[in-house]
């Protein structure tokens, strides 16, 4: 019968398209903070297939997604040690529930790597990620990871290493689903995205233990063909990657810098925002040129934000049109003051996502959760300016160039001839106690020693195998 038929077809489309059946990482939490729909996440530019799966492992799309080398405004602030929360969704735009379909059973992953701006473009495929993240299967709970997002209203949870040096990284959550692995040809579905973060902090670890994205695994991997249908599965799980990275394991220390976030922040004066878009206030106004002018303006910026809302969809620009629609309106009332109070216009607040839920209910937070915290004895670095500032007693008597200073005593570090490693062994061989030593480096020495990767990294290495710290604070040379 021809009727119901069409009736069938049309039902079909408009209540569940196939196409949505997968899942994409729309929107990240920052101890339980929401930074909004698509802000500093990298997401494909395919809007019908930007939930599909990775076409193939061996892609350069493996790193952050289709798409995924195109860098975004955005920049979010994270701690070290702060737990992030990675949300997936069937629907990018949440304009239906759900995160994952139940067949998707898998391995979660959280990846991170170290990048000069995490904003920039081509930076995503290549060396350099360590993982942070995994959880394959729970034989107790009988469950996989993608499993546990259902429940969890697709929230993903990680823990940033307290040990990380500062500086800009890529997050990357990564989702394996074997419902097809055991076809022939096999067909793992991976599916992953970026987060772009600033990350604050003291430490100086570079973890070691890095792996290409593509490249870190093809269709010969074990995982890739195992079986989730077996009875009963061929456990364990082989995990695959680089092993997880934990605080404190291998890894080098560098220089690190107390660096401070200067890319992809919030405009001071953004009043509204959708995905990575701004919403400035048009210019105050108190005639009818005024009055129009801003209309436009507003209107201008409205275009701009439907342009470049993406999968997750344009929800705060009708909230901007709105407004718009409000200044328009006083212009043809002849009302021309304004701009009006955007209040009113605003979204509502993003709800906080209550991270002690979310990890007991995906069990711990791999790695980073557990590890141990930083020794206490420290080795700070500081940019120093003589110009400005005398030199400290405990620098040592007539000194004028950088130091080391110790509980134990101080050394010159630069001087004429200043090599501060050789000077800190010197220090250590004698005995000096090093769990306070402040290194004041004078901001006139053009290759000093907070300038110096080398020399510092040296230094901190040096100090790290003496057993006597793992941290070298150095103040941003420009900041200071
Ligand atoms: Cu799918």
């Amino acid at each position: 019968m021809l009727v119901s038929r069409v009736k069938i077809i049309i039902l079909a489309a408009g209540a569940a398209p196939l196409a949505s059946a997968h899942t994409a990482f729309t929107n990240f939490f920052v101890n339980g903070v929401d930074q909004g729909d698509g802000t500093a996440v990298r997401l494909s530019n395919n809007i019908p297939q930007a939930t599909y799966p990775i076409s193939s492992v061996t892609s350069p799309d493996m790193a952050c997604g289709v798409n995924g080398e195109t860098g975004v405004s955005r920049v979010a602030n994270v701690n070290a040690g702060d737990s992030l929360a990675f949300e997936w969704r069937d629907w990018p735009d949440a304009s239906q529930p759900g995160s994952i379909d139940p067949s998707h059973k898998g391995p979660c992953a959280v990846y991170m790597k170290k990048v000069d701006n995490s904003a920039a473009s081509n930076n995503a495929a290549g060396d350099g990620w360590f993982k942070i993240m995994e959880d394959g299967y729970d034989s107790t709970a009988g469950q996989w990871c993608t499993e546990k997002l259902i429940p969890n209203d697709g929230h993903l949870a990680a823990a940033v290493p307290n040990d990380l040096a500062a500086g800009y990284y890529l997050v990357r959550p990564e989702l394996l689903a074997l419902h097809q692995a055991d076809k022939t040809p096999a067909d793992p579905q991976f599916y992953v995205g970026c987060a772009q973060i600033f990350l604050s902090s003291s430490g100086s670890a570079i973890p070691s233990n890095t792996a290409p994205i593509p490249g870190y695994i093809n269709m010969s991997t074990p995982a890739m063909t195992f079986n989730i249908y077996d009875q009963p599965m061929k456990l364990p799980f082989p995990d695959f990657g680089p092993p997880l990275y934990t605080a404190g394991s291998s890894k080098r220390d560098l220089e690190a810098r107390a660096m401070i976030q200067t890319i992809g922040l919030k405009p001071d004066a953004c009043v509204m925002e959708n995905v990575n878009w701004c919403g400035f206030m048009p210019s105050s106004y108190t005639d009818e040129t005024g009055c129009y002018a801003a209309s436009q303006n507003c209107s201008v910026q409205a275009t701009e934000c439907y342009n470049t809302a993406g999968p997750t969809g344009s929800k705060n620009c009708f909230n901007w049109e709105n407004f718009c629609t409000q200044i328009r309106n006083d212009c043809g009332a002849g009302n021309y003051n304004g701009p009006p109070s955007i209040s009113s216009f605003m979204p509502a607040p993003l709800p906080k996502l209550n991270m002690a839920a979310v990890v007991a209910a995906s069990g711990p937070m791999a790695s980073s959760d557990s590890a141990p915290p930083e020794a206490s004895s420290t080795v700070s670095m500081e940019a120093y300016d003589p110009s400005k500032t005398a030199m400290p007693a405990s620098a040592g008597a007539g000194n004028t160039g950088s130091s080391v200073s110790t509980a134990g005593g101080s050394i010159d570090t630069c001087g004429s001839n200043g090599d501060i490693a050789a000077r800190l062994r010197a220090t250590v061989a004698r005995g000096a106690n090093l769990s306070s030593v402040t290194v004041l480096e004078p901001r006139s020495t053009s290759a000093g020693i907070c300038d110096s990767t080398d020399t510092s990294f040296v230094a901190a290495d040096f100090i790290s195998k003496a057993g006597k710290s793992k941290r070298f604070l150095c103040n941003d040379w420009l900041a200071s």
